[in-house]
């Protein structure tokens, strides 16, 4: 049942110096079920495309058009699919957002995504409708530079490393407790996976617990994951967090990596011994296998949030074939869960590549990008009607019925709230101290630019409804690259903060952390027409409203036009009737 795929020569011959780089259409066609797994050998129902577990890896040179048909055999629920970090430039309709690019794709039915993937790198893909991202429902996509193209550094192989954090409970369970007026937190993972594996220790599964007797140590769908390197050999390891909320921190035994890429973009490289991935960033990073022994630990830990009860998630990597054994050696651990201090730094030491000689590297030029509009984003835990939420500037996302970029583009009266949400959070807000009134308001809002328009934002924290608590958010922007001006502790000074800022090579990403009690400095240019969401990548935190809805270019959008095949949902309906 593996993937089905063909790949057909699109006729058109690009040009690219000497040589001639012909782009080709991929092409997938998947099946989306429930499936049974056993990633940490506790046996669950999932999502599963095509039968397996993490969904099967795209593949594309960059300038491909990659389609994908995508069928829903889950009588119960609706699917959507989003391709994390392609920009969609030109297909805004393709980014697979529920309640802004398109309507879910009902039971029995086929909907093809189909965008180009314009820029090399690696990515991943993963389901964007309810929590779908945590019952398993991602993969990755990785997009490769045209034969007889290299990267700005060498490597003699590769391995993709997806690493999540994982639960015991259903999601349909999860989210209703979320949802509940008598909230049902998640509590923190399980285990933690690479590649779709870990292992829970099963004697601590309840004995009345059904599942502890399809709790099974020696299944073989948990057995850790093995890579495998050829002594002295060069490896990019490229790696993706799906994570649905947990901060990971990658280590491998006995190895340094030097990181060059994230998101997607070439950095200035830099050597560690651990590197931080928060939910929704990529990374690749180069290792030089010169060990001297033939297993070694790959080992995952969680940041930012306690690890007392999340043990070490483990992968091997094996040494020119020989037999494949978990060490006995001590789990490799980064620093302590709570050294923010590291986490900060290491942040701060992602720097856009000087000279990259890729074209598509979208460096900084702070003459062409200064900045048109400034917006502030405070971060808060609220209650609206007795329901626990996360609001920005004192509104909770709830998602619309009808899709928000087909609202836009058929100017659907009373589709779309077109109040935007404020610019700047209630002056005078004490960040570090849980509010007085914790009531917030509930909305759907869209800040509307205008094409062209330089952006800068900042994303304020603050206290959860605990006192001197605040939490790592991790924020991700749809159809748009932004670069990272900064990051701050406390309070962001307008005056003074902007001195700060990293204005000679800032990373262009389109994932970045927000430290607790601190802010986080982004600017973009809106550049791609069409309607974007910039939400906390925290599966859990998004559900709970933590996101905004971007809108620009309608008219661009109009004029060529969106499938009716995203529409049929909401006050779409009709419109899909006329448009078959
Ligand atoms: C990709 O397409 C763009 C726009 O058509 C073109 O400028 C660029 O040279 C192409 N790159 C490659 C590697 O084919
Ligand atoms: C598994 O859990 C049991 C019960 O909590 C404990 O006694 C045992 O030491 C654990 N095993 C491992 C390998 O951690
Ligand atoms: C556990 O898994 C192993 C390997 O697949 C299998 O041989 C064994 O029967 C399973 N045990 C139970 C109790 O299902
Ligand atoms: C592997 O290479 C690194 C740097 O290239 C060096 O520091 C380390 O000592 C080497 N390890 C072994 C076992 O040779
Ligand atoms: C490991 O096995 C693979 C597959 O049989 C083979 O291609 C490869 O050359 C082997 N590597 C080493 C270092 O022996
Ligand atoms: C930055 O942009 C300005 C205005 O477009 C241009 O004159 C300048 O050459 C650019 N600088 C670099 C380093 O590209
Ligand atoms: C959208 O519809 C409203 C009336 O419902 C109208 O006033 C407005 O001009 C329309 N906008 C566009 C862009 O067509
Ligand atoms: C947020 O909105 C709620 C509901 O309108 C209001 O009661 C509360 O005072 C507002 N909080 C802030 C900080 O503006
Ligand atoms: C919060 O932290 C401050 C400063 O560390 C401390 O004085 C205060 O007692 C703490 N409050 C609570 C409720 O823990
Ligand atoms: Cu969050």
């Amino acid at each position: 049942m593996g993937a089905r795929w063909a790949a057909a020569l699109l006729g058109l011959a690009m040009v690219a110096g000497m040589s001639m780089v012909s782009a080709k259409v991929v092409e997938y066609e998947w099946e989306v079920s429930y499936i049974n797994a056993a990633p940490d050998c506790y046996s669950k129902t999932i999502l599963g495309i095509n039968g397996i577990y993490p969904g099967p890896t795209i593949r594309a040179s960059q300038n491909d058009t990659v389609r994908v048909t995508m069928k829903n055999h889950v009588a119960t629920e609706g699917i959507t699919m989003h391709w994390h970090g392609i920009r969609q430039i030109g297909s805004p309709w393709a980014d697979g957002t529920a309640a802004v690019s398109q309507c879910p794709i009902v039971y029995g039915e086929s909907f093809t995504y189909e965008f180009t993937v314009d820029r090399p790198g690696t990515y991943f893909y993963h389901g964007h409708f309810g929590c779908q991202r945590a019952a398993g429902f991602y993969g990755s996509l990785i997009v490769d530079l045209p034969d007889g193209m290299y990267e700005p550094y060498h490597y003699e192989g590769e391995h993709m490393i997806i690493v999540n954090d994982w639960w015991h409970r259903g999601i349909i369970d999860q989210e209703q407790g979320l949802e509940s007026t008598t909230f049902k937190w998640v509590g923190e993972p399980q285990s933690l996976l690479l590649e779709g594996r870990g292992r829970y220790n099963c004697s601590k599964v309840p004995k009345y617990d059904p599942a502890a007797i399809s709790c099974n140590q020696t299944d073989e769908r948990c057995a850790p994951h093995v890579w495998k390197v050829e002594r002295g050999k060069t490896y990019r390891l490229r790696l993706a967090s799906v994570a649905s909320l947990s901060t990971l921190n990658f280590k491998i035994e006995g190895h340094m990596m030097q990181v060059v890429e994230a998101d997607g973009h070439n950095i200035e490289p830099f050597y560690t011994d651990n590197i931080d991935i928060y939910s929704g960033e990529t990374y690749s990073v180069l290792v030089h296998c010169n060990g001297t022994l033939d297993n070694y630990h790959l080992g995952l830990n969680v940041r930012g949030r306690t690890d007392k009860d999340v043990p070490t998630g483990l992968g091997i990597l094996n040494y020119n074939n020989a037999t494949a054994y978990q060490p006995n050696t001590p789990w490799p651990k980064g620093p302590a869960w709570d050294d923010f201090p590291a986490s900060k730094a290491q942040a701060k030491k992602y720097k856009a590549l000087r000279n990259n000689p890729d074209p598509t590297s979208h460096a900084f030029n702070k003459t062409e990008h200064a900045v048109t509009r400034t917006i502030i984003l405070l971060n808060t835990q609220n209650k609206y009607q007795g329901h626990t939420k996360w609001a920005i500037n004192n509104v909770t996302y709830a998602p619309l019925q009808t899709p928000l970029l087909a609202a836009l583009v058929y100017n659907i009266s009373g589709a779309v709230d077109l109040t935007p949400p404020p610019d700047y959070p209630t002056s005078g807000y004490n960040i570090f101290n849980p509010p007085a009134n914790p009531n917030t308001n509930v909305g759907s809002g869209v800040y509307q630019f205008n094409t062209g328009d330089v952006v800068e934002l900042i994303l304020q924290n603050a206290a959860t409804l605990t006192a001197n608590q605040s939490e790592v958010h991790p924020w991700h922007l749809h159809g748009h690259d932004f670069w990272i001006m900064g990051y701050g502790d406390g309070v962001y000074d307008p005056i003074k903060s902007p001195f700060t800022f990293e204005l000679d090579n800032p990373p262009a990403r389109n994932n970045v952390p927000l430290f607790p009690f601190g802010w986080t400095a982004i600017r973009f240019k809106l550049d791609n027409p069409g309607a974007w969401p910039f939400h906390c990548h925290v599966e859990w935190h998004f559900h709970m409203g933590m996101g905004v809805m971007f809108a620009h270019g309608i008219d661009q959008v109009r004029q060529k036009g969106i499938p009716s095949s995203t529409l049929g949902c909401g006050l779409t309906k009709t419109l899909f009737k006329l448009n078959p």
